[in-house]
């Protein structure tokens, strides 16, 4: 087995991704803190490993992966004992690989960056109503896709951690509602049974909602 480093934070929610699924793998690793606030990511060795200087990378001996979909991906392929967490069967696969592109394009590009960058990275001290009611929309689907106990069929899989890593950090600027979304509160909660959740994900999005929270910023019509 190659030396693993996971290069990111914990207020990172693809970043938490991968942490879910290193812990999920057991696989040892280390974890390189990336301070995004004071532009690390932006530095010329990072930049030369990962130009586009995102968290989280991948580091597996000499090579460099970035995306967490695509390194989740990676892990299980190279270092877990079976497919479960990311099936080889087409079609579990097709319905794995749909999920984690809504967390990319839909949750995390459409929603969440859409919000945080604003008021993380540029200063900002407003934010429109109509971004923050989209989050409903966000939550109307995953509550379709919960057909099963898990967000991609009956088993855990990397879909469950992509989408949990951001799901649990939305809920800053608005709240799912559990009456409204009761299947989504439910596999909330079975993802916080997991032994390694609150280590790997809960404090971190703690974190990130804290940090959110200290940004001083109004919702405006
Ligand atoms: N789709 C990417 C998103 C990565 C991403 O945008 N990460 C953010 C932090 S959560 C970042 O690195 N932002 C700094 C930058 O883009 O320079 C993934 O899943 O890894």
């Amino acid at each position: 087995m190659g030396k693993i480093s996971l290069y990111g934070l914990d207020a990172s929610p693809p970043t938490r991704a991968c942490l879910l699924t290193l812990k999920a793998l057991e696989l040892p690793f280390e974890y390189v803190f990336v301070n995004l606030l004071t532009k690390e990511n932006f530095a010329e060795d990072y930049m030369k490993k990962n130009p586009q200087h995102t968290v989280p990378m991948l580091q597996d001996d000499d090579d460099y992966i970035w995306d967490s979909h695509a390194i989740m991906a990676y892990l299980v392929g190279k270092y877990a004992e079976t497919d479960e967490l990311y099936p080889k069967d087409l079609l579990q696969r097709a319905v794995v690989d749909q999920r984690m592109h809504f967390e990319s394009g839909v949750i995390f590009e459409g929603a969440l960056r859409r919000l945080t960058r604003p008021v993380l990275f540029l200063g900002g001290t407003t934010l429109p109503q109509a971004n923050v009611d989209e989050v409903n929309e966000v939550y109307d689907f995953l509550e379709t896709f919960l057909d099963n106990d898990f967000v991609a069929g009956d088993h855990l899989t990397i879909a469950d951690f992509s989408i949990v890593s951001s799901i649990s950090s939305l809920g800053v600027y608005l709240e799912h509602d559990p009456v409204k979304y009761p299947k989504t509160a439910a596999w909330l909660e079975r993802l916080k049974e997991l032994p390694y959740y609150e280590e790997a994900n809960g404090s971190g999005a703690t974190q990130f909602m804290q940090l959110i929270k200290s940004k001083n910023f109004t919702i405006v019509p």
